[in-house]
């Protein structure tokens, strides 16, 4: 190799070195490259009269990168600290920031304020709670509940499911199983099992003002000795004023769930702001579903049916907050407005 060619080479070298240096590499991880190492392997193999030259070149190269990580080093350290977890880059003059929320004006949402009001009634006429899961399976979603293989009425509830088979509930009845198990010792003691499940259910909906993909349900569980249909009417009207603070027109009629016998649909009276139009179809809400648990469903909790009554229901959070609140159209409680939620500050 020419002694022109070495020093281009060297300089081509020094140029890329210096360039990973400015860009933040550390200067150790650099003094150990495989470029300036080469360049040192290069000394013997040159002439001896180009050796000595080259090598002073090279070694002040390396002094050169030195020198310049120590500049770097300095420079950092005189930077000052970045808050991470500042919204904008703490370089941003004082009067080009965003503008930012005042921490006091976020508040729960809706739904969880109203869910825990729900909570708290039942809680009254001795409930307890457990919240459903977001992931089941066939078995909760289906089976437990009497839907036999290949039952038509599996379609009625549009679920989402991979192709493994995992299901995002499309009802909290998928828990009245884990329910009626989990406190099966409460009816061996005597006692009533009662228990209310609130939780998130997904649907592959047509979308409009009373229907959403995502909403919430409370499904309701009571089993014990003797415990018949006047109880249910009791019980969802007691709720109902409770929550709602008045008398609302409400009507039951005749329905078919698999997991009931007999099943009923309840609806109350539609306040105005929710119907499209006058026709008798929109006077009325449909609020929840509901009936005695079938014999089935009780044997699948290995609870005996010929010692032991029940009955469940699963209702549309959302629609009961509609209705208290004058709400118009049930896609507003997901959209995140602040506009809409600020309405609730409480
Ligand atoms: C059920 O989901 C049954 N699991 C209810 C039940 C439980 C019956 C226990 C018997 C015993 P249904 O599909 O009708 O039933 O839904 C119940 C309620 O959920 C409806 O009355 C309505 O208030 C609400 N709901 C249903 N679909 C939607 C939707 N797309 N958006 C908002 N709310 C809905």
């Amino acid at each position: 190799m020419s002694e022109n060619n070495n020093h281009a080479n060297l300089d081509i070298v020094r140029k890329g070195l210096l360039e990973r240096i400015a860009s933040g590499e550390p200067v150790e991880k650099v003094l150990r490259s495989t470029e300036l190492k080469a360049l040192y392997s290069e000394i013997p193999t040159l002439p001896t009269e180009l050796r000595a030259e080259y090598g002073k070149q090279v070694n002040r190269l390396k002094q050169e990168l030195e020198q310049a990580a120590g500049e770097q080093a300095a420079e950092a350290e005189s930077l000052p600290p970045i808050d991470v977890t500042a919204p904008f880059d703490v370089n941003t003059p004082p009067d080009k920031r965003p503008e930012l929320l005042s921490a006091r004006v976020g508040t729960r949402h809706p739904l969880t304020r109203e869910i825990d009001l729900m909570l708290d009634i039942f809680y009254r006429m001795g409930f307890s709670a457990v919240e459903s899961r977001l992931l089941d399976d066939d078995y909760h979603m289906f089976e437990s509940l009497n839907f036999p293989n290949d039952h038509p009425a599996r379609d009625d509830y549009d679920t989402f499911m991979t192709e493994e088979g995992l299901i995002a509930p499309a009802h909290t009845s998928t828990m009245q199983n884990r329910v009626l198990r989990a406190n099966k010792p409460l009816l061996e003691r005597g006692e009533d099992i009662r228990v209310v499940v609130p939780g998130r259910v997904f649907r592959n909906e047509d979308l409009d003002a009373t229907h959403e993909h995502t909403f919430y349900q409370l499904e309701g569980v009571v089993v014990g000795r003797g415990i018949h249909a006047g109880n249910l009417v009791a019980t969802l009207r007691t709720f109902l004023s409770e929550y709602f603070e008045q008398e609302l027109q409400a009507k039951i009629q005749p329905f078919y769930f698999p997991f009931t016998e007999p099943s009923f649909e309840l609806a109350i009276e539609r306040p105005e702001i929710l119907r499209k139009d006058d026709s008798e179809e929109q006077k009325w809400l449909e609020l929840l579903g509901c009936g005695m648990i079938h014999p089935n469903v009780l044997k699948h909790a290995e609870i005996d049916p010929a010692v032991y009554t029940g009955f469940a229901w699963g209702g549309g959070l959302e629609r009961l907050v509609m209705m208290k609140n004058n709400i118009e159209d049930i896609r507003h409680f997901e959209s995140a407005k602040l506009d809409f939620l600020r309405q609730f500050q409480s």
